[in-house]
């Protein structure tokens, strides 16, 4: 896990020189919403996925992997407050994570 999260900041690190701006910890954060993240998305979910590690995912991997996953349980995901969970998994659709960290602030400038 720590070896993934290493190269996911990496990858998130766009100019390179180990400290993460805003928008690239986002990007570590939430990779999916980043095209230059969609390679190592893709790369972690087929890692979950590929159990006998070939590289390839068969369909008993693919089955065994939905039947044996837990259900989508936001409050245990490692995550910020106010962010919605990671989700790597491309067959599980956005259901835009109730809502948190969603809301408009009112601006009081304005
Ligand atoms: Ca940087
Ligand atoms: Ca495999």
């Amino acid at each position: 896990m720590m070896v993934r999260d290493e190269r996911r900041f990496k990858m998130a690190d766009k100019d390179g020189d180990l400290t993460a701006t805003k928008e690239e910890f986002t990007a570590f954060l939430h990779p999916e919403e980043y095209e230059y993240m969609k390679d190592i998305v893709v790369q972690e979910t087929m890692e979950d996925i590929d159990k006998n590690g070939d590289g390839f995912i068969d369909l008993e991997e693919y089955i065994g992997e939905r039947r044996h996953a837990p259900p989508p349980r936001p409050f245990l995901n490692r995550k910020p407050p106010l962010l919605p969970p990671r989700r790597l998994k491309p067959s599980v659709p956005d259901v835009g994570g109730f809502g948190v960290g969603k809301k408009p602030l009112p601006d009081p400038e304005e």
